[in-house]
């Protein structure tokens, strides 16, 4: 059977966070969060054009429970641009957890976006910090490149494949996920929170065999 989907050069593969501190052995792991990456090796073959996303945050990070003190991991708190959830320390800049999963091999990648490197402000979204206001660049560069749909896999899809790809659609791309190259943390209902939020914003939730 020939996919369902066929890809353009108009499009582009937006790998989310494929790191080991969100892989089992890590710091914050996403369960079964390393089965990902021959998958999504595949299907980034099958794109012409990749982006890859990179948690990096600097030591005491503000959405690192151990930087205010008294709180526990997985807590939510206030913060000035809103609620945030507290997590384990994770993805520090140039540390073993921050670096890609071994089982990730995407060498034609274009861009590696690297996001939540302001100490005061988390970054689940590759466009937006988590202000919703401070930009990270992403959307003028796919812009300026001509892209006019984005498909996005990886970790974890409730929270940074969820937010990256709800702003792509806000920004005016298509936007497509490839569930089964996604796992999800799901903390209290959010999995099931974000296929509902993504399917009204009109994030399609598609399958590998939808392209390959
Ligand atoms: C992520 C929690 C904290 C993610 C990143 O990549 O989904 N989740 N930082
Ligand atoms: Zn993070």
């Amino acid at each position: 059977m020939s996919p369902r989907i066929a890809i353009a050069e108009t499009d582009i593969f937006i790998v989310v966070d494929v790191q080991n501190d969100f892989c089992p052995g890590g710091a914050l792991p996403v369960p079964g969060g390393d089965e990902v990456a021959p998958l999504i090796n595949r299907i980034a073959r099958a794109f012409p054009h990749v982006v890859l996303t990179q948690d990096w945050h600097p030591q005491a990070h503000a959405s690192f429970a151990s930087t205010h003190p008294g709180r526990q991991a997985y807590e939510t708190i206030d913060m000035p641009y809103g609620p945030q959830v507290l997590w384990p320390d994770h993805c520090v800049q140039a540390t073993w957890g921050a670096d890609f999963h071994k089982a990730l091999k995407v060498p034609h990648a274009e861009l590696v976006l690297r996001k939540g490197h302001h100490r005061e402000i988390d970054s689940y979204s590759a466009f937006f910090e988590n202000d919703r206001k401070t930009p990270t660049g992403l959307a003028g560069y796919l812009r300026e490149r001509g892209f006019i749909r984005v498909v996005l896999a990886g970790l974890a899809l409730d929270y940074c494949v969820r937010w990256t790809a709800e702003d792509a659609r806000r920004l005016g791309f298509s936007a497509a996920v490839v569930e089964d190259a996604c796992r999800s943390l799901d903390l209290s209902g959010s999995a099931a929170a974000a296929r509902e939020s993504l399917r009204a914003l009109g994030v399609d939730c598609i399958a590998a065999n939808d392209i390959l």
